[in-house]
């Protein structure tokens, strides 16, 4: 009988047994240890690409993997549902954003399903739903009552193309993250997350994140950007005025020449006596500068402003510019300039004819300011510096300290990059921020029996992109909760980062529909285990969802204090060397794949053809070849499916094959040695693709033993039991990968169960050892045969093996054996003469 490699019908029929048999649905009461497994939710853009294919495959196989090993597994799925894009398919094809959004996700879904992927479905969510942000909007109250949310005016980054502002996070090189347009800069009032009040914690925490990658970490380090240092007060001369610097360097401070202030500093004007004219005109001019201009700055370039600060500790008088390399949002807006030790400095000074003064020289050189091309920003000894002098730099930063908290003309002080997270967007398809003005009461809070403050439905879209719930009456009038007056609604939206901040831990209690979380169940569940996602997000999203767990945890929501144990940055899916773009046009669409070849070979091809952080790159005849190896597989089992269904694989058989046998002691050899090579491939480092190259091998020597044994008669009953054994082995150590055409095989030679359910392989030790060694036989030296002998022979019978060896034999006839070097276990060599 012939059996055809039918992948769709296959396919089909196992999806719909699986989810009519519920097999992935995941107990909340089960005596298993547990194990949350998740990938980051996709957005609903439309269609799912390779990316999310690599994505979701590496997830379920890891879900899958645990599942075998004895864990009760939460792989749950939803969406990502409200952004821009749905606002911009809506202008340009007529389609209101929900009726985009959901028709996108029963799309996705219906892809996601093809895959075979085993999430537990009847957990989805979808953020655009009232019954999810409604709780979003209670969080949002509870934060504003523990001033974790604030509003105020700011100078934000707007983005025309987006016509919304966004998040210092969202800007990349002065652009938009999502449509690439220059960021401008504007004046506005929105919402803000107050972040920076955990940024030491967050940082802290780093140390604690043994599971991430080390650069995702080093960015987030970066990015949070604390500075140990000190404020330190300039009073200007003959004015009542004071100029408050930061500075990381205090042990330069003898090295002071002037002062630089940021153009936008309160007193960069005030201090412009008799100078307005100039200044102003800088100052004008350097605002009109776009924000990406100015962040490039190359030039160092500024004013002298006319007034002379005095230095703290030796009284000099010091002048004081605006500068255009100091920024307003860093420190205090004002630097105290070293030009001998910091090369802005250095070079501002030259430009400006300004006195370079070393006060610190390192080892052996000695530093001279006509000489110096450049600033010498590293440590060394203090010179030039009063009573520290001869102090090692470091030991000279605590003294200088020290002296000038003292003296109150500075103070320690810690200071970090990390800026509030603006979450207030002016567009439509988000969560409404759950706020009302009052011109009585002012800001008054929606109150939280109101709640949801829903997103109305019947809005008409903006062609321009403006917000329609500000022109929308029914929307935005209201009634003040605290007098009843006329009110206004907020009419902004949150940040759509705020969604994926806490979906993890909606997922774990989706049914609760009295509180946004059931702490019980959520704290049985986090943190997730592991995590699995694209490395772009290595700032953002995994940013604001650490900041948002530790702000539900003192919200008393949950106890975890990190969302994810592990995390797994999976690499691009590239093509022809660029990443797989619909505008660059190189994109492979995953539908047409698996109608080609199938969901299990578009998962084998996605797995073994690069290791998880690595790139992939997509290959046609890489698929091919994936498509190949599962069919070699097919055809091993249904050419011999008779035997296979026939043999029972107990142990005594087993062991009875493999002692009369030893080629099949080398298939029984391999067969654990792959159970041991994919475990270990799987456990330390999810490096899938050195796993499935050890199945292939395993299915090579077997194949190669029935082509052999079959030619030559001897595939006797007896080796079926090991055979089996192995072909079993590989399909139960596939299965996680490529779940359809295992779980058929599996039932075609005889199980009833499902492979998905079946415990991993256990490695047999004993198995693993070989019970032959072979030695190296020389005569005088020279190699003349090779032995293969029990492991456990004596010297004197290895001897004796090795004098009967044709080749050696024929060296030795007729000589005297003056002496026998025996290297146990390795050589024996005869000295004949
Ligand atoms: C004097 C000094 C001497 C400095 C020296 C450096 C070297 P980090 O480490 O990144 O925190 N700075 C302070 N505020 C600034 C601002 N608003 N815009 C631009 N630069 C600013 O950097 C702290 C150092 O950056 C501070 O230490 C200050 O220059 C400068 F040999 O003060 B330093
Ligand atoms: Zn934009």
């Amino acid at each position: 009988m012939e059996f055809k490699y039918a992948f769709e019908e296959i396919e089909r029929r196992w999806q719909e047994e699986w989810e009519i048999k519920r097999l992935f649905r995941t107990p909340d009461h089960d005596p298993r240890p547990r194990y949350y497994c998740l990938e980051m939710f996709p957005y609903p853009s439309g269609r799912i690409h390779m990316g999310h294919v690599r994505n979701y495959t590496i997830g379920d196989v890891i879900a899958r993997y645990k599942r075998m090993q004895g864990f009760n597994v939460l792989h749950p799925m939803g969406w990502d549902a409200f952004g821009l894009p749905a606002e911009n398919a809506a202008i340009k094809h007529g389609i209101h954003p929900a009726n985009w959004t959901y028709e996108n996700i029963d799309y996705m879904r219906r892809q996601l399903k093809r895959l075979g992927l085993s999430y537990d479905w009847s957990r989805e969510i979808a953020t655009c739903d009232p019954r999810y942000y409604r709780w979003e909007q209670l969080f949002f109250l509870e934060m504003f009552e523990r001033g974790l949310v604030y509003r105020k005016k700011s100078k934000v980054n707007w983005c025309d193309g987006c016509q919304t502002v966004l998040a210092n996070e969202q800007v990349e090189d002065g652009s938009c993250w999502r449509c690439g347009s220059q960021v401008v800069e504007k004046e506005l009032e929105g919402w803000f997350f107050k972040i920076t009040a955990y940024a030491e914690e967050l940082l802290k925490d780093c140390n604690k994140l043994a599971g991430w990658p080390e650069k995702v970490l080093t960015m987030q380090r970066n990015w949070i950007g604390r500075s140990e240092g000190v404020e330190i007060r300039f009073v200007i001369d003959g004015l009542d005025k004071e100029v408050v610097v930061f500075t990381t360097r205090p042990d330069t401070i003898f090295g002071v020449t002037f002062l630089s202030i940021s153009p936008e500093h309160p007193l960069a004007l005030e201090l412009a006596a008799g100078k307005e004219g100039h200044v102003s005109a800088f100052i004008e001019r350097w605002s009109r500068m776009p924000p990406k201009e100015r962040r490039e700055l190359k030039e160092k370039d500024g004013v002298f402003t006319g007034a002379f600060a005095l230095h703290p500790l030796t009284g000099e008088r010091v002048p004081v510019y605006v500068a255009n390399f100091v920024l307003m949002e860093y420190g205090t807006g004002a630097v105290m300039a070293v030009p001998a030790h910091d090369q802005r400095d250095f070079e501002f000074a030259g430009k400006y004819g300004l006195p370079i003064k070393v006060v610190i020289q390192p080892g052996s050189l000695s530093l001279k300011p006509d000489l110096m091309v450049e600033a010498w920003e590293g440590g060394g000894r203090l010179v030039n510096s009063g009573q520290f002098d001869g102090m090692e730099s470091d030991e000279a930063k605590g003294a200088i300290i020290r002296h000038l908290e003292k003296r109150g003309v500075g103070r320690r002080k810690v200071t970090y990059r990390l800026r509030d997270w603006g979450i207030s967007r002016q567009r439509y398809w988000g969560a409404p921020i759950p706020i009302v003005y009052c011109e009585r009461c002012g800001v008054v809070p929606v109150p939280t029996d109101e709640l949801p403050v829903r997103l109305p439905l019947d809005a008409q879209i903006n062609p321009q992109g403006r917000s329609p719930l500000a022109e929308m009456e029914s929307f935005y009038k209201t009634r003040c909760p605290r007098c009843s007056g006329e009110a206004r609604r907020e009419t902004d939206t949150m940040d759509t980062f705020v969604e994926s901040s806490w979906y993890f831990a909606r997922y774990v209690c989706p049914d609760e529909d009295k509180r946004p979380l059931d702490r019980e169940r959520v704290d049985r569940w986090l943190p997730v285990d592991q995590y699995i996602g694209g490395v772009e997000h290595a700032i953002l999203h995994l940013l604001y969802s650490r900041f948002f767990t530790k702000a539900l945890r003192d919200l008393g929501w949950l106890s975890a204090g990190e969302p994810f144990k592990n995390l797994l940055t999976q690499g691009m899916v590239l093509k022809e060397g660029s990443k797989m773009s619909k505008s660059k046009g190189n994109v492979v669409d995953p539908d047409e794949m698996i109608k080609a070849y199938g969901a299990d070979t578009v998962r084998l091809f996605v797995l073994f053809a690069a290791p998880p952080e690595k790139d992939l790159e997509w290959s046609d005849k890489g698929i091919e070849g994936s498509h190949r190896f599962l069919k070699r597989l097919w055809s091993l089992v249904t050419d011999n499916i008779e035997a296979l269904r026939r043999t029972k694989g107990d142990a005594a058989a087993i062991r009875m094959a493999v002692a009369d046998l030893p080629q099949l002691k080398k298939i029984r050899q391999k067969t654990h040695e792959t159970i041991a090579r994919v475990t270990e491939d799987i456990e330390r480092r999810f490096h899938f693709n050195t796993a499935i190259s050890a199945v292939m091998e395993l299915i090579n020597d077997v194949t190669a033993y029935l082509n052999r044994h079959e030619a030559d008669g001897t595939a006797d009953e007896q080796s079926w039991p090991v055979i089996k054994e192995a072909v079993e082995a590989a399909i139960i150590l596939l299965s996680p990968m490529t779940p359809h055409i295992s779980d058929e095989l599996w039932r075609m030679i005889g199980h009833e169960g499902y492979v998905c359910l079946e415990s991993w392989p256990r490695v047999d030790e004993a198995a693993l050892r070989s019970e032959t060694i072979s030695i190296v036989v020389q005569v005088n030296g020279r190699l003349r045969g090779n032995i293969e002998v029990h492991r456990n022979a004596g010297d004197k019978a290895i001897e004796a093996a090795a004098l009967s060896d044709p080749g050696v034999m024929r060296h030795i006839e007729g000589k005297d054996i003056k002496k026998v070097i025996h290297v146990r276990g390795r050589l024996v060599n005869f000295i004949v003469g």
